[in-house]
This record gives C-alpha cells, structure tokens and sequence, in this order.
C-alpha cells in the first residue's frame, strides 16, 4: 500500500494523482463526515462533502483513466422520508452534511449518464466498528463504558436519546462497496441491516452487557442536541441483497458486544468476550481489533507515510 497525499478542495491536484496513479477503481470516502459538525461549518462541509465529488469525477473525465468510482452516498439524504428507506424512497436531508451527499449523488448519476463512467452510489446506514470516531454517538457510548469500568469518568454526557438508527458492523459494509464495484453495470443500492434502535437502546445494551446501570452514568446535554433531527433510520437492503448477494452477519446486539469488548481491551481490562467470540467464530483471526488502529498507522509510517 503506498499512501499519497490529497486534497479535496483542489481539482488540479486530484487530476493529477488520478493521471499519474491511473486506478482500477476509486472508492470516494472522503468528506466532512460529522453531521452536528456541518451545522457549525456549512460552507465547508458543502465544498468537501459536495463539491469535492465533483472535483474527482471531473478528474476522472478529463484524465480519460477507465477507473471505476464508488461514491459514499449516507441514509442522512433520507432525513425526514419515512422508514423503511430503499432506492425509491424521496430524499429529505435534514442537515447540510445530508445536503451536501444529495448533491455528490446526483452528480455521480450525471457523470454516468452524460459520459458513460462505471460511477455508482452505496447509501450506507450508519456502519460502526471498534474504529469509529469517538465523537460518533457508538463509539462515544462504549468508549464511556469502558473509562468508566477504568475509573477514568464518571459520567456520559449526550443528546437525543429517542433517535433510530440502523446501526451494522463496518468491515461488513466495506465488502459490499466492493461488491458494487464488481457488478456487471453500474448502479445505486441502499446498504443496511433492516434493524433499527433507539440511542436509548444503544446505552441500555452497552453498559447492561458490561454489568453496568446507564442510567446511573448518563446525563443528557443540550450541547449535542441538533438544530434538525433525522428521527428514525431503517434500511430496506433487498436490491443489494438481489443483485449483490450481500446479506450482513452482524446484527445490533452482537455489534455492541464488539466493540465494547475492543473498547474494554484497549484500556487493558478482560472484557466479558462475547464480541470477541463472535467474530472468531464468523471471521476468524482477520477480525481481531486489539490497538489494530496505531498499529496500522505504524506499519504505514514504517513504508514511508509519516
Ligand atoms: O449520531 C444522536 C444523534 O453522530 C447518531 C455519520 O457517519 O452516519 C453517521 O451520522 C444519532 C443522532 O451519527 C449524541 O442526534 C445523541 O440522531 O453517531 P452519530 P449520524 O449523525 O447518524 C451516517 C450514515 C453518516 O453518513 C455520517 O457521516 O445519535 N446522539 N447523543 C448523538 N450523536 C453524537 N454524535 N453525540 C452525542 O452525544
């Protein structure tokens, strides 16, 4: 693997990475990917997330390269549309991060209609992992039970508790990106589990599994309320089931196991072990998570990435 580096928000830049790598395929992932964060920089997040789809496909075009393209579309377009979503469903965002992936994905159905390129959409539901950034309400969620257990905090401080979301295991989703890219024509698919939950739930399940009382931790803070809510997420998956064969294996109770155990894991404590168990037993070794993220960064370094 060798890492190059890039910018979004310069087109001679990416034209020439594109030209000059000439790539089999591109997965566009990247963006301003915080949605209370778009609230506090909409500019931004529209020049990144949006306009910086369009600075890759125009690449793309102009370099001639035959390179597959992968837009992260998100369930956040569907905002306020009624649940279940599928690729029929009306969107209706509801922040400007949502506004912005509207944009990216009807720009990357312009490029394949107008120019004939291999570019499709994966709208992903909220795909989490041991990985996930610890200002996303999961990770947040099972970080906090973990320091707790540490005697590192006392108390988890967060918003809308009332919220649904259909939350799957990421590895699983990343598979599926790939999948779309394999298919034999180019096209758009809702990827999700089918399940949805309550952030409420969410902290039930947690800290319940690490032997712990949530309502004795959690405080809600006004702070992490925001301005437009997306109240419930819930993917219909049938097409990408159909033409993809892609079916998730993880579902909500075992993801929490997961990556309660890699949180508990990494602070050194011995974690209950059933997230741990589950994935042996349904990815083997490849799935171990233990400090997997600065090991990662350390063996790029060591290729000359630092
Ligand atoms: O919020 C509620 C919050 O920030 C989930 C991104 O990857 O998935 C992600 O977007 C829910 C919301 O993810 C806190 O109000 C309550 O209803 O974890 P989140 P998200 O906004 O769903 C989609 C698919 C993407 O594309 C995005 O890039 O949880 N919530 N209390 C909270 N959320 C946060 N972050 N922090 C809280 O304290």
């Amino acid at each position: 693997m060798f890492l190059h580096y890039g910018d979004l928000s310069t087109s001679d830049q990416l034209t020439n990475l594109i030209y000059n790598i000439k790539p089999d395929e591109i997965y566009h992932l990247g963006s301003q990917s915080h949605v209370m964060v778009s609230f506090d920089t909409p500019e931004y997040t529209a020049d990144i997330t949006g306009v910086g789809t369009v600075r890759l496909l125009e690449a793309i075009h102009r370099s001639g390269i035959k390179a597959k393209f992968y837009q992260a579309s998100s369930s956040e377009m569907f905002g306020a549309a009624s649940p279940p979503q599928d690729e029929n469903t009306p969107f209706y965002p509801r922040s400007p991060y949502g506004a912005a992936k509207v944009y990216s994905y009807w720009i990357t159905v312009n490029y394949r209609e107008a120019y004939g390129l291999f570019a499709c959409n994966g709208i992903l539901f909220n795909h989490e992992s041991p990985r996930r950034g610890e200002t996303f309400v999961t990770r947040k969620i099972t970080r906090a039970v973990a320091r707790i257990l540490a005697g590192q905090q006392k108390k988890l401080y967060v918003g809308n508790l009332h919220a649904r979301r259909d939350w799957g295991y990421a590895p699983e989703y990343v598979d599926c990106m790939w999948r779309i890219l394999q298919h034999d024509s180019p096209s758009d698919y809702v990827v999700g589990t089918g399940e949805s939950h309550t952030v409420e739930e969410f902290l039930i399940e947690s800290f319940g599994y690490a032997g712990l009382d949530w309502k004795e931790h959690v405080e809600i803070d006004p702070r992490y309320v925001r301005p437009t809510e997306v109240d419930f997420l819930m993917a219909n998956s049938g097409k990408a089931s159909k033409e993809l064969g892609w079916a998730p294996r993880i579902c909500f109770r075992e993801l929490v196991r997961i990556m309660v155990d890699a949180d508990m894991e990494a602070l050194s404590l011995t974690p209950p072990g059933e997230g741990t168990r589950i994935l042996n037993c349904r990815f083997g070794k490849w799935h171990q998570w233990a400090n997997s993220v600065s090991q990662n960064i350390k063996a790029a370094a060591s290729r000359g990435f630092g």
